[in-house]
């Protein structure tokens, strides 16, 4: 009921009465009330007048379960919000919650995480209160071979969230420029960036029979609001924050992240493959046109990105213009003077 209220607030034009609240949800007025009061303790603030009725005045930072269901308009993927105070790994609560049933399109998200974890048993930096650690359930039905594709679709619709929130608030002076900001652009395969530096990174974990995936678990981490980093990521961390000077609200990410996703999931599911979004993600890549640095085992060399095809390998090009396929997961792809 608490997001049922909270969404009438939300989408209002002006005060909303009690009234009207119950006569549309079918509940008493002490129900209402008794919401309205719980919403107060969460942080939202109220101006009430009497014979108008509520409306809400200011939001608070905050990722629970009505906070981000409310912003749903319903035909996302994402069907659930599992939120919880601090956990060690939203991916090992997903996984957990997956073992015992749990349906797809749930998603679970905490505030903070105290055993974040990244690709090949690398840690994920994830404190209190200014990042969003979240991890998406799903039940794909496609063959495992083509679930990291799923790390490519986040991706971008991480991107593109990111993009879509920094360009509603955008006017401010921060590390980047006006244009730049409004870029949130991919690494490839699946570090997103702003101003050049990783502001999140993707940890896509399955649990598959040879023919047949149970589940997959996308991990999302998004350093929102950070303003500190620890002195071993300093040089290629940052933030929203950081890079914009502008401070926002999380759970508008996550909401736009959904729809998103959507968007781009349902594309690559009617295919099976990136055919239908691969351009999208090139337009979104930053190593479109760069030289890079592969690095395949002991085999080190230099290239120049083209883009994906519709599997996610990246399109290199040597100096002689031979062209050939790099596969994620067994290179590493690195700029050469830096992170990108
Ligand atoms: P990755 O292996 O690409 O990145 C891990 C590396 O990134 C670390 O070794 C460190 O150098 C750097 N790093 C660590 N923390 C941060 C940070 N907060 N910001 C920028 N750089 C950092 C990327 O792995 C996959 C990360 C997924 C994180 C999500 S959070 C929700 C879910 N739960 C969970 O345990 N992991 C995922």
């Amino acid at each position: 009921m608490k997001t049922r209220i909270l969404k009438i607030l939300r989408n209002a034009e002006g005060y909303v009465s009690g009234q009207a609240i119950c006569e549309q949800l079918g509940v008493s007025r002490t129900a209402v009330w008794k919401v309205i009061n719980q919403l107060k303790e969460e942080g939202y603030e109220f101006d009430a007048v009497s014979n108008k009725g509520y409306r809400i005045v200011k939001y608070p930072d905050i990722l629970t379960q009505s906070e981000i269901e409310s912003q749903l308009y319903g035909g996302e993927i994402v069907k659930k919000v599992v939120y919880y105070d601090k956990t060690d790994s939203t991916n090992n609560r997903a996984k957990q919650a997956a073992e015992e049933g749990a349906s797809s399109g749930t998603l679970f998200i905490t505030e903070c995480q105290t055993g974040g974890r990244g690709r090949r048993g690398r840690s994920w930096v994830s404190p209190q209160g200014n990042g969003i650690w979240m991890t998406l359930l799903l039940r794909p039905d496609i063959r495992p071979d083509a679930a990291s594709m799923l790390t490519i679709v986040a991706a971008m619709a991480v991107a593109g969230a990111v993009s879509g929130v920094i360009g509603k608030n955008a006017g401010y002076a921060g590390a980047v420029s006006l244009e730049e900001q409004k870029k949130c652009l991919i690494k490839w395969p699946n570090d997103i960036v702003l101003g050049e530096k990783k502001i999140c990174g993707i940890l896509t974990e399955m649990s598959a029979e040879p023919e047949m995936i149970n589940y997959v678990a996308v991990g999302i981490g998004i350093n929102v609001n950070t303003e500190n980093f620890d002195e071993a990521i300093r040089d290629t961390a940052s933030s929203i924050f950081v890079q914009t000077g502008v401070r926002v609200k999380r759970s508008e990410i996550v909401a736009l992240f959904a729809r998103e996703f959507t968007r781009y999931y349902e594309s690559f599911i009617s295919t099976g493959d990136l055919s239908l979004v691969m351009d999208d993600y090139n337009k979104m890549l930053i190593n479109a046109g760069r030289t890079v640095r592969i690095e395949n085992g002991g085999n080190v060399y230099t290239a120049k990105a083209v883009g994906i095809d519709r599997c996610g390998r990246l399109e290199v090009k040597d100096e002689n213009g031979a062209e050939s396929k790099v596969i994620a997961g067994e290179v590493s792809v690195r700029g050469l003077y830096g992170y990108v």
